[in-house]
């Protein structure tokens, strides 16, 4: 079994979080750090430490991160002028919550994907 992290804790409320959505599958709340004026965590119930373990069961839920972070853009008034929506992997990645989880930034325009190297 892959070790919880401190979402687990968050999706069973066992720590405090502002939660915005959650039902059978997936939680959103807030990021603790954020980087843009919406800056939302959107999360698998179950964990799934990277995107190197996803597998054919995952596909409900993972298709349901973007169903609810569509929804949660629409609510924060973001979904017009639009936003990205990133998943980091491993080190490379720049993964730091081995629970995969999907970013969901605006509110701001972003610029470039990534810096110029
Ligand atoms: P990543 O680098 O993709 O693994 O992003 C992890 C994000 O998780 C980072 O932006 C900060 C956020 N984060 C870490 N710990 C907590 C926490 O306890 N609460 C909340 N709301 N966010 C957290």
């Amino acid at each position: 079994m892959p070790e919880e992290t401190i979402f687990s804790k968050i999706i069973r409320k066992e720590i405090p979080s502002e939660m915005l959505y959650q039902d059978d599958l997936v939680t959103a709340f807030r990021d603790i750090n954020a980087q843009a004026p919406t800056h939302v965590l959107i999360v698998p119930n179950k964990l799934i430490p990277t995107t190197n373990e996803v597998s054919a069961a995952d596909e409900q839920a993972l298709g349901r991160l973007f169903i609810v972070a569509a929804k949660i853009a629409k609510e924060e008034g973001i979904a017009a002028d639009g936003y990205r929506l990133i998943v980091n992997c491993n080190d490379h990645g720049g993964q730091e919550v081995f629970h995969l989880h999907m970013h969901l930034l605006g509110g701001r325009k972003l610029g470039r994907m990534l810096p110029q190297s």
